[in-house]
C-alpha cells in the first residue's frame, strides 16, 4: 500500500465514548493517514487507563487536508453521538471535540452554533487539547489485536510505534470492527500487503460481521 504521508497532516482529537470504536470507525475513512487513541481532556499528570484521573478516552486523528477538512471530520463526528444526551455517568466517556488551533476552534464554535439554533440543550464537551497522552498498547488499534491470525502479518514487518502508526493497521482494524463493508474491502484489499491467508482471513471476518 502507498503509505506515503502528505506534505501537510492536520489532527483532529476527539472523544467518543469508549476510545476502541472511533479508533476503528475513523481509521477507515479516506484520507485519514494514522490514528492512536490516548487520554486527554483534564490536568491529572501521566494518566493509564487505570488511572485515568479527570480525563476522558480520545482518538486522534491525523489526516491530509488536502482531501478532507476539519469541518468534515466534525461533522463525521457530530452524526457518531447524541449532543442532546446529557453527560454520561463518567467522565472518562463524555463526547468532546478537543480543538487544537485556533482555525479548529472557528469551526467547532460555528457548528455549535448552528448546531443550537435548532434547540436543545448540548452537552458535547467543547475544549482546548492541553496535551494528549498515548494509551497502552493494548488499545491501539483494539479490535485488530484480537485477531492473533492478523496481528503475525505486522508482527513480521512493524515495531510498536510502526504498527500503531500504519495506515494499513488502521484500515484493518475498522474492518475487523464490522465499519467497512465487504465490496470496499474487495477493493483495496490487494494493497494492503497482507499474505494469501491474511486476506482470507479478514475476508472472512468481514462477511461474517456484514451478513
Ligand atoms: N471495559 C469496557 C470499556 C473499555 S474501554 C477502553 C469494555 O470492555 O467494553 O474503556
Amino acid at each position: 500500500m502507498n503509505t506515503k504521508l502528505p506534505e501537510t497532516i492536520e489532527t483532529a482529537t476527539f472523544g467518543l465514548g469508549c476510545f476502541w470504536s472511533p479508533d476503528a470507525q475513523f481509521g477507515l475513512i479516506e484520507a485519514v493517514v494514522r490514528t492512536r487513541v490516548g487520554y486527554a481532556g483534564g490536568t491529572t499528570a501521566n494518566p493509564t487507563y487505570h488511572n485515568i484521573g479527570n480525563h476522558i478516552e480520545a482518538v486522534e486523528i491525523d489526516f491530509d487536508p488536502s482531501q478532507i477538512s476539519y469541518p468534515e471530520l466534525l461533522e463525521i463526528f457530530w452524526i457518531s453521538h447524541n449532543p442532546h444526551q446529557s453527560p454520561s455517568w463518567s467522565r472518562q466517556y463524555m463526547d468532546a471535540v478537543l480543538y487544537r488551533t485556533e482555525s479548529q476552534r472557528q469551526c467547532v464554535e460555528l457548528k455549535l452554533d448552528r448546531e443550537k439554533a435548532k434547540g436543545g440543550e448540548i452537552y458535547t464537551l467543547i475544549q482546548p487539547l492541553t496535551q494528549f497522552y498515548w494509551a497502552e498498547d493494548y488499545h491501539q488499534k483494539y479490535y485488530l489485536r484480537q485477531e492473533p491470525e492478523l496481528m503475525k502479518e505486522f508482527d513480521r514487518t512493524c515495531d510498536r510505534t510502526q504498527f500503531i502508526n500504519s495506515l494499513v493497521a488502521a484500515k484493518v482494524n475498522g474492518y475487523v470492527a464490522g465499519c467497512g463493508s465487504l465490496s470496499n474491502l474487495e477493493r483495496e484489499i490487494r494493497n494492503f500487503g497482507l499474505s494469501a491467508a491474511g486476506c482470507q482471513k479478514l475476508e472472512k471476518i468481514v462477511s461474517r460481521s456484514r451478513h
